[in-house]
C-alpha cells in the first residue's frame, strides 16, 4: 500500500517519483470489454510478495517515493469528457516533473495520456516504446476514431509523437492489414516483431532494441498492453493473440529499457479481470509495474551514491 494521494497540492507537498493513475475506460474495446477493472484489481487483488528485489538487490521504496493518485473520472459513452479527464490528470503529475504510472483500462487512453506528457516534455521529444500484439495505428475503426486501435495514429499525426519516435514490439496475427502497414513504412516506425524475437533470441534482439531506443532520444515513454503476453501467461485482456512474450522475458526487456533509458512515463493497458484465471494476469501486469519501480529505484540509488 502505498500513500493514496487525491489534490495536485498533495503532489506539491508530498513531491514524489512516482505517481499511479487509474483509467478506469474501455468504452473504445473492439472485441471483448471489462478492463475498466484493471485498475481496481491491480490494486485489490494483486499477490503482494515483499518490496525487495532480488536481482537488483534493492528495498524498492527505500529509494524511490510511489503514491496512488486515484482514479481519472471517466464517464460511460463520453469519451471527450473521459479522454479530457485522463488528460488532465496525467498533465498534474507530469507537468510537476513526476513519472505517470497509468493503469487501463483500454489502449485508446495511451492518446490522452501519452499527449499530456510530449506536452511536458516537448512534443517530438518522447521515444514511445509501444508494446503489443497489435500496431494500434489503424486510422479509424467502425467510425470510431478514438478505438483502442488508433492511439498510436492520433499521437502521431498531432505530433506529439512522430513516427521515427515509435518503436513497436511483439506485433504478430494478423491486423492490420497492409494498407495501416504502408502508413507506418511511410512514418518510420521501427518494429521488432515477435518473429524476430522468435529467430534471433532474446537477448540479441533486446541489445538492438536498447540501442534504438537510446538513438532516438533518451525520454522514454513506455506503453505495455498486456496482450503482447502469450495468452496462456495472460488471458485476462479483451484482444488476445497466441504466440506471444513470456513473462521471463518481458519483465527483463522492461527492466533493461528502465535502466538504461530515462524513463518519463509508463502505462499498462487492457487487463480485464472478468477473463483471468487464477489471478495470473492481474500479478504479471502488477509485477511488470514492480519491476519498472525497481529499475527507477536502483537508478537513483547509484546516482545518489556517485
Ligand atoms: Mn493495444
Amino acid at each position: 500500500m502505498r500513500p493514496q494521494l487525491t489534490e495536485p497540492e498533495q503532489l506539491d507537498e508530498w513531491r514524489p517519483d512516482v505517481a499511479v493513475i487509474g483509467a478506469p475506460w474501455d468504452d473504445s474495446t473492439t472485441n471483448r470489454p471489462g478492463a475498466r477493472f484493471g485498475p481496481r484489481a491491480l490494486r485489490a487483488s494483486a499477490y503482494d510478495p515483499g518490496t525487495y528485489h532480488l536481482d537488483l538487490g534493492i528495498e524498492i521504496f527505500d529509494h524511490l517515493e510511489v503514491v496512488d493518485y486515484g482514479d481519472a473520472i471517466t464517464s460511460h459513452g463520453m469519451w471527450e469528457l473521459s479522454r479530457a479527464a485522463i488528460h488532465q490528470r496525467v498533465a498534474e503529475v507530469a507537468s510537476r516533473g513526476i513519472i505517470p504510472f497509468v493503469i487501463g483500462g483500454d489502449h485508446s487512453i495511451t492518446w490522452p495520456a501519452a499527449t499530456a506528457v510530449a506536452e511536458h516534455h516537448g512534443f517530438g521529444n518522447v521515444t514511445m516504446i509501444h508494446f503489443d500484439a497489435h500496431a494500434d495505428t489503424a486510422n479509424i475503426i467502425e467510425g470510431n476514431l478514438a478505438s483502442h486501435g488508433t492511439p498510436m495514429r492520433r499521437l502521431i499525426e498531432s505530433g506529439a509523437i512522430p513516427g521515427d519516435r515509435f518503436i513497436q514490439v511483439g506485433l504478430r496475427g494478423y491486423w492490420p492489414g497492409e494498407e495501416d502497414q504502408q502508413w507506418m513504412r511511410d512514418n518510420g516506425l521501427r518494429h521488432f516483431m515477435m518473429q524476430e524475437f522468435w529467430e534471433r533470441g532474446t537477448k540479441a534482439v533486446l541489445e538492438d532494441l536498447v540501442a534504438a531506443a537510446k538513438q532516438r532520444g533518451d525520454k522514454t515513454y513506455i506503453s505495455i498492453d498486456i496482450d503482447v503476453l502469450d495468452p496462456g501467461f495472460a488471458p485476462a485482456t479483451g484482444t488476445p493473440e497466441p504466440g506471444g512474450f513470456a513473462p521471463i522475458d518481458l519483465l527483463r526487456i522492461i527492466r533493461r529499457l528502465v535502466l538504461e533509458t530515462d524513463v518519463v512515463a509508463f502505462d499498462v493497458m487492457e487487463v480485464a479481470p472478468a477473463y483471468d484465471h487464477a489471478d495470473l494476469t492481474v500479478n504479471v501486469a502488477h509485477r511488470l509495474i514492480w519491476e519498472a519501480f525497481a529499475g527507477l529505484a536502483a537508478k537513483k540509488r547509484d546516482l545518489a551514491r556517485e
